[in-house]
């Protein structure tokens, strides 16, 4: 029986505009539109349906990987139905669906909604999967125990993750807005939580230092959180904290592209905010990348022929 927590969607709505059925493909997508607890500027409810709207009018054909995307597809599920105004029960839904969702076998796209929601997303994941590493790209550390005097929010979600989920590993990639308190949260985890700084667009060598880092995950499950901040505001403006000298989207998939093996099984991005997107360029750039992440996952999968 399907999640009554689920909600459902039109084969023209789903992400590229077409819906493979489950067995096939090894990829499905879900929204998560949880818009609660920004700090700044909210909107990010509408991210799952723009980063659709966008998807439909991208070449299926992959850029990084060359891969024909119209034979692998997705299977969107559409999005959870979160509770209004109640957001420990929004995320004990997230949680609910996404530990469902996680055991069907398949790679897990989920469109935030707020970068919260990588907490129940990763607690649903940690419950799934021994010893999982989580890999963060994020303009911001996120490890503050309280923001405003709220624990439950998206400038606490990693301190929250790594108190409440078994983990093997985090790894945060860019954090160039970073508080005292959050380096004194690092250094007093170290090890268990790492900080790769990035600042501006990647003239050093912050993708080497990653492959380090993932080293002991090799073998791990791996979740990747995608915080579209992580990405200058010149390319990615439509964000809930926008937060200048970021990297490029290139630097973002050449490093992402480095890591991707068997065991990375979730992705989230998150914080794409369509109300303070001209253009669209946010929608579409962040469809962009789950589509290219869709492809290099599938160039090691193995699945799908190329387009060249
Ligand atoms: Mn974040």
């Amino acid at each position: 029986m399907r999640n009554i927590y689920l909600g459902s969607i039109s084969e023209s709505n789903a992400f590229l505009g077409f819906n493979k059925q489950l067995e096939e493909t090894p990829f499905i997508v879900v929204g998560a539109p949880l818009d609660m607890s920004t700090s700044y500027r909210g909107g990010c409810s509408r991210a799952p349906k723009a980063l659709r709207e966008a998807s439909k009018s991208l070449e299926l054909c992959t850029a990084f990987s060359n891969i024909d995307l119209e034979q692998v597809g997705f299977h969107d599920l559409g999005d959870i139905v979160l509770a209004p105004g109640d957001i420990l029960q929004s995320l004990a839904r997230i949680e609910n669906v996404i530990y469902e969702i996680l055991g069907y076998n398949k790679i897990v796209f989920i469109l935030g909604g707020e970068h919260t929601i990588t907490l129940p997303a990763f607690k649903a994941f940690s419950k799934r999967f021994q010893n999982p590493c989580l890999i963060v790209f994020d303009a911001h550390a996120d490890l503050r125990h309280e923001y405003l005097g709220s624990r439950y929010n998206h400038a606490t979600v990693i301190k929250r993750i790594s108190e409440e989920t078994q983990y093997k590993k985090i790894v945060v990639v860019g954090a160039r807005a970073i508080s005292r308190e959050e380096i004194e949260q690092v250094k007093s985890m170290y090890g268990r939580i790492s900080v790769i700084r990035v600042v501006g667009s990647a003239q050093n060598d912050f993708v080497e230092r990653l492959e380090r880092e993932v080293k002991v995950c090799e073998n791990s499950p791996k979740y990747l959180s995608i915080d579209i901040d992580f990405i200058d505001p010149s390319y990615a403006p439509g964000v809930q904290t926008p937060e200048p000298l970021g990297s490029t989207p290139t630097d973002l998939l050449n490093a992402i592209s480095r890591i991707v093996d068997e065991k990375l099984l979730a992705i989230d991005i998150v914080e794409i905010t369509p109300k303070y997107d001209p253009s669209e360029i946010t929608a579409f750039l962040g469809a962009k990348i789950v589509v290219e992440i869709a492809g290099i996952i599938a160039r090691r999968l193995k699945v799908g022929n190329g387009c060249w």
